[in-house]
């Protein structure tokens, strides 16, 4: 049975792709997968290509001489090279194969950050940062006696930046992320890493919400390290990248060291290996890297520009219908409808005084999955005065037919919580 529904065709072929969309949930419904956010779903030729290495070419990389050794060897750096020309690196040694944003985060905090902080420098991040971006500076500024600075945000969850010459005042480095997941609020990057440059920081952008879903190219905009989580752009998890320029990468320690970040080890000294590979200990996450591999070429496919277009057009559509549930108690929170420039396709809301947890729990019952909770922003949450929202979040495979079904949801929430309507 197919249980796809879009409106418009191509939206239709792009789900089709996505095998777990045609599967219905235990309750018989559609699956309307709303937590792009938190994970995205794979599409089958991500999941061929894990398929296919370990059925085909499993073996471990840089050290076999037989085939296989050098087949996936090939495969694993190619995935490197695509990734780069994905976000416009220089070269693909300026990308760090790591798990995650988290570990991307934290090799730029253990390495650069421990080397290159004393007491008197600041660190400045924003206050809308996932805790990835944000315990790893605390610790940071606690070793270093470094201090920690915040850009505030208005109650839209808008950068507040009158201040920002004071706060720029000593700071090494600005670590802030390029799309926040609480609010979908997109931080004016350029701008900032202009004005951070001129007062000699470095930057740190965590891309974990933007590169997944728009042109994002890290020579245009200049910035000095980059983290990503590769199971957010269609790719498996267990795999993430840190992008470096490459004079900071090489003048970085290793963060890890152990087998392959080595170029000669004698009793009781060790050459490293050279930039990426230094920091790449011990065998690598081939078949993951590879699979991300292939998540790139799907989404080049698609093109970047027509992804944010399609999210833009999806989140206009959907703070449209949502605004229907107004009079019966539906607050939605971040940037202003109007400003969809300005807003990735992130809607966190609150239903009158419903918990967002009994209100995501109802949706579930319609197949309709969203996130409820503090979203990993608890200080942001606190900031807000929210205990919690709900969250939808879109991607390539959302449709309007989502957002439909994420409407009819919430109007039951609403007559099971006997909210007026
Ligand atoms: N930074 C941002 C902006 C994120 O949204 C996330 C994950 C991370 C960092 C960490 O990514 P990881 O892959 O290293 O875990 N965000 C979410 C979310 O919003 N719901 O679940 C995970």
């Amino acid at each position: 049975m197919t249980v796809i529904a879009a409106r418009d065709e191509r939206e239709a072929r792009i789900a089709l792709d996505f095998p777990i969309l045609r599967k219905p949930t235990s309750r018989g419904k559609r699956l309307v997968y709303l937590d792009s956010a938190a994970t995205s779903q794979k599409p089958q030729s991500v999941i061929d290509s894990l398929v296919r290495y370990y059925s085909e070419y499993n073996a471990n990389i840089h050290r076999g001489v037989y085939e296989i050794a050098e087949l996936a060897t090939e495969a694993f750096e190619n995935a490197r090279a695509k990734l780069a020309a994905f976000i416009n690196a220089a070269e693909p040694a300026e990308v760090v194969w790591t798990r995650n944003s988290t570990e991307s985060i934290n090799l730029v905090s253990y390495t650069w950050g421990q080397n290159n902080l004393r007491p008197g420098d600041a660190i400045l991040t924003t206050q809308l940062e996932h805790h990835s971006n944000l315990v790893p500076w605390q610790l940071l500024a606690a070793k270093t006696g470094a201090e920690l600075r915040f850009i505030p945000v208005d109650g839209n969850g808008m950068h507040v930046l009158d201040d920002l010459d004071r706060l720029l005042n000593g700071v090494k480095l600005l670590a802030l992320s390029h799309v926040s997941n609480t609010l979908g609020t997109i931080a004016p990057l350029a701008m900032l890493v202009r004005r951070a440059h001129a007062a000699g920081a470095r930057v740190l952008v965590d891309a974990a919400q933007s590169v997944p879903h728009m042109p994002v190219d890290v020579q245009a905009l200049d910035v000095d390290f980059l983290a990503a989580s590769g199971h957010k752009m269609l790719g498996p998890t267990g795999i993430g990248f840190l992008y470096g320029k490459r004079e900071l990468l090489e003048a970085m320690p290793p963060f890890l060291t152990g087998g392959d970040m080595i170029r000669r080890v004698e009793y009781l000294s060790t050459e490293y290996n050279e930039i990426p590979w230094k920091f790449e200990a011990g065998t690598s996450n081939v078949a993951d890297a590879i699979g991300l591999g292939a998540a790139v070429d799907y989404l080049s496919a698609l093109g970047m520009d027509w992804v944010r277009r399609h999210e833009m057009r999806l989140t206009a559509y959907a703070l449209g219908r949502l605004r229907e549930l107004a009079p019966r108690g539906l607050t939605v929170y971040g940037p202003p409808a109007a400003d969809i420039e300005n807003r990735a396709g992130v809607i966190s809301f609150n239903l009158g005084d419903v918990h967002a947890h009994d209100v995501a729990s109802i949706l579930d019952t319609e197949g309709v999955c969203v996130r409820a909770g503090h979203h990993c922003t608890m200080p942001l949450m606190e900031r807000m005065g929210w205990p919690a929202t709900a969250r939808a979040s879109f991607y390539v495979y959302s449709t309007e037919a989502d957002v439909d079904a994420l409407i009819f949801a919430l109007n039951k929430a609403a007559d099971i919580f006997k909210l007026k309507g």
